[in-house]
């Protein structure tokens, strides 16, 4: 009798939980809804994999990201401009945290996720592995590379995933005071000494290319897409939010009479887009590779930061077991 109990209990138990494919469609069904996926919902496995690397390699750009105007906050050339610079590059810095929390919902722990990137293993973006030679680079990332993760992170704030989605509201508020400082700074060098807009056309001949591949390869070329699109991670393709990004950015560095490096660039009348020339897409793959012009510069400063922070997780660990006995 005992047996049979139990034999029922199982085969009761077996048949009320769902299967896979039942799942999944109620997974698809919600996001087909506009519902949000929460950390403790069934979500399939590759949801989980793609976001976790997705998230991590955002966590990623925003810390390695600082590097590159981080450089600049000892050399800004008056007070507002400094404290404007070191508020911007304390921003990625918590734009990172929150980033790592949300991929720490998936499963990951955050030393598997820094592990990643101190090893070389992990992804970061492209853009990072570019040197920022002058004062100009500093009005050209904000204006360029900020107003192109915006327009990623907007996309993005709408994403299937909650925390990934409410981390990306609170970003794109913060990278939209980055883009506008870096515009405006832009905007004042172009009515400057000439030396000022030499400096200006420099650093936009070298940071226009290098953002146009901040989106990633051509969707015949993303072979991510198509699943994250699927499942609402990505509302919009690479070539979109690009083909969205020079239409907006084009028209306005051309008004206020600077040129950008790209002979094929014109306004196609029937569409309304402007059209751009080819990417150089094996300098791109070079940097993603590990090979571009500060890659290793960029994880030496990285791998010294992590060793040189050593002794304050110690410390922090060790007042946490404190309070945990006490
Ligand atoms: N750099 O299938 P695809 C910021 C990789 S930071 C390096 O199209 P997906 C800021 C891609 O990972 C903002 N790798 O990929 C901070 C994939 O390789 P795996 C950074 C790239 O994911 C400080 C392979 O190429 N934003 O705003 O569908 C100061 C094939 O690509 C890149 C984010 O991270 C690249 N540019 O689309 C100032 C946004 N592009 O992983 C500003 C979140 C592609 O299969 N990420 N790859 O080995 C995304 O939206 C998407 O991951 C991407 C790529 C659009 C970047």
């Amino acid at each position: 009798m005992r047996e049979q109990v139990a034999m029922g209990d199982a085969s009761t138990a077996q048949s009320s939980r769902p299967d896979e494919a039942v799942l999944l469609r109620q997974f698809e069904a919600r996001i087909a809804r506009g519902q949000k996926i929460e950390p403790g919902d069934w979500m399939p496995e590759e949801y989980r994999r793609q976001l976790i690397r997705m998230i991590s390699q955002h966590a990623h750009s925003e810390i390695v990201g600082m590097l590159p105007e981080g450089e600049w906050i000892t050399r800004a050339p008056n007070l507002r401009r400094k404290m404007i610079l070191l508020a911007k590059v304390q921003d990625e810095g918590g734009h990172g945290q929150y980033l790592y929390h949300a991929a720490e919902t998936l499963g990951v722990t955050r030393e598997e996720m820094i592990d990643g990137l101190l090893s070389g293993r992990a992804k970061y973006s492209s853009i990072f592995n570019y040197p920022s030679l002058t004062w100009a680079d500093m009005g050209t990332i904000g204006w360029f590379v900020d107003g192109a993760a915006i327009l990623n992170q907007t996309m993005l704030a709408k994403c299937s995933y909650g925390p990934y989605a409410r981390a990306m509201v609170r970003i794109c508020a913060e990278e939209s005071f980055h883009m506008k400082q870096g515009k405006e700074m832009i905007l004042l060098m172009s009515q400057g000494t000439p030396a000022q807009r030499a400096m200006v056309q420099d650093a936009i001949d070298r940071w226009w290319q290098p953002t146009l591949m901040m989106f990633g390869p051509h969707d015949k070329d993303s072979p991510n897409t198509p699943t994250l699109a699927r499942w609402g991670i990505k509302t919009k393709t690479n070539d979109e939010l690009r083909q969205t990004f020079v239409n907006q950015v084009a028209p306005e560095v051309l008004a206020i009479g600077f040129t950008l490096p790209d002979p094929h660039l014109h306004r196609d009348e029937a569409s309304g887009n402007w059209v751009y020339g080819p990417i150089d897409w094996d300098e791109f793959w070079r940097v993603v590779g590990g090979d571009g012009p500060c890659n290793r510069q960029r994880l030496a400063v990285r791998r010294k930061a992590h060793e040189d922070g050593r002794w304050v997780r110690a410390a922090l660990q060790a007042y946490a077991e404190r309070q945990a006995q006490s």
